[in-house]
């Protein structure tokens, strides 16, 4: 039976009901107002994240499967072998699948970790894997990255290739996106190899219908952001009251999302006993994400501590792979 190569460890070390109340009440009380990303993903969160995938507009999903396609043997030579795969915010896993191929045409066998802060997208993922591939054993992580990080089994034996991909490093500030990629460095043994999806730096008219589609599902994964505080806090948010905006910033290199009110109002949130007042237009940010230039990259490598060891780009030279080794590493 395949779940019997298929296990999950609950890595939650908080409660998480507690945390997204103190994270909303101290989030609306902030000024500006913001509201931690993390909280996107819900099970209609994730599912509305998967539709953002296959936008038109959206071109980071499909132009990273396009890199994968074409290099996937590339960059797994990089790597020595037998190896155990592991990624961080694996989502659905699709593009990982690109690589998993790769891997079991080298190796006979092979140990997936995948650490995901959805429970539903990981059962979901690891379901489907273990059933396409009967080579695959899977011991999934749901937590946040801290938490799955700190479930990971040392560096001892054998090699590890980890995965970050879908450029969900563009969620850190770059500061923090350097601290982050140190922690998974803390992780890594001298074989081991950390693999990076990078959006790049382009055109604002090719970046902003990416996060405000035509179709408005970005609008609704956005907003689905208040509908979660409802369900789960008991606020009382009337969605229709709001709007999606996505705009660059062309010299911090970042796409803002905001939900923006469209009169003045007072919300109350029972579970926080709270009334959070909003002026006309008065918006709350609810999510940045960073592009990267090349120079950028080499960058947060050096602030990271890790040296480049290989780099992948579509044709167009809108997203990147990067794979990144310990400064100190021997390349092959
Ligand atoms: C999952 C963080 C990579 O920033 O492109 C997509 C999230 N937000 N559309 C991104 C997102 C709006 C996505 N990441």
């Amino acid at each position: 039976m395949s779940l019997e190569r298929f296990t999950l460890v609950v890595a939650r070390l908080h409660n998480q009901k507690a945390l997204f109340a103190t994270d909303v009440g101290s989030g609306l009380v902030s000024r500006p107002k913001t509201l931690p990303c993390r909280y996107f993903y819900d099970e209609e969160g994730s599912a509305l994240f998967e539709e953002i995938c296959k936008l038109p507009e959206y071109y980071p999903t499909r132009t990273e499967r396009e890199i994968l396609e074409v290099r996937a043997g590339e960059i797994v030579a990089l790597v020595a072998s037998p190896l155990t795969l592991v990624e961080l915010g694996s989502g659905s896993a699709e593009k990982t699948r690109l690589l998993i191929e790769s891997i079991l045409g080298r190796q006979a066998t092979l140990r997936y970790i995948p650490i995901d802060i959805s429970q539903d997208a990981l059962k979901q993922s690891s379901q489907r894997l273990v059933e396409d591939y009967r080579r695959i054993e899977i011991d999934a992580i749901a937590g946040d990255y801290q938490e799955g990080l700190g479930r990971l089994p040392m560096a001892s034996d054998g090699t590890r290739l980890i995965l970050w991909l879908g450029s969900n490093v563009g969620n850190f500030h770059r500061d923090e996106a350097a601290k982050m990629l140190r922690r998974v460095a803390a992780k890594m043994g001298e074989r081991d190899r950390l693999l990076v999806g990078i959006d790049l730096r382009k055109n604002r008219q090719i970046l902003e219908p990416a996060y405000d589609d035509s179709q408005g599902v970005t609008a609704r994964f956005n907003l689905n952001l208040l509908a979660r505080i409802n369900h789960e806090l008991g606020g009382r948010f009337d969605l229709s009251t709001f709007h999606h905006r996505a705009v660059y910033d062309e010299n911090i290199g970042r796409i803002e999302m905001y939900l923006v009110s469209d009169r003045a109002q007072q919300v109350h949130i029972d579970a926080l006993g709270m009334d959070v007042s909003f002026a006309a237009g008065e918006a709350i940010h609810t999510e940045d994400s960073y592009k990267y230039s090349p120079a950028e990259i080499d960058a947060l490598a050096e602030a990271a501590g890790l040296a480049v060891a290989g780099q992948w780009f579509d044709q167009r030279r809108w997203f990147s792979e990067t794979m990144f080794v310990h400064q100190c590493a021997r390349l092959p």
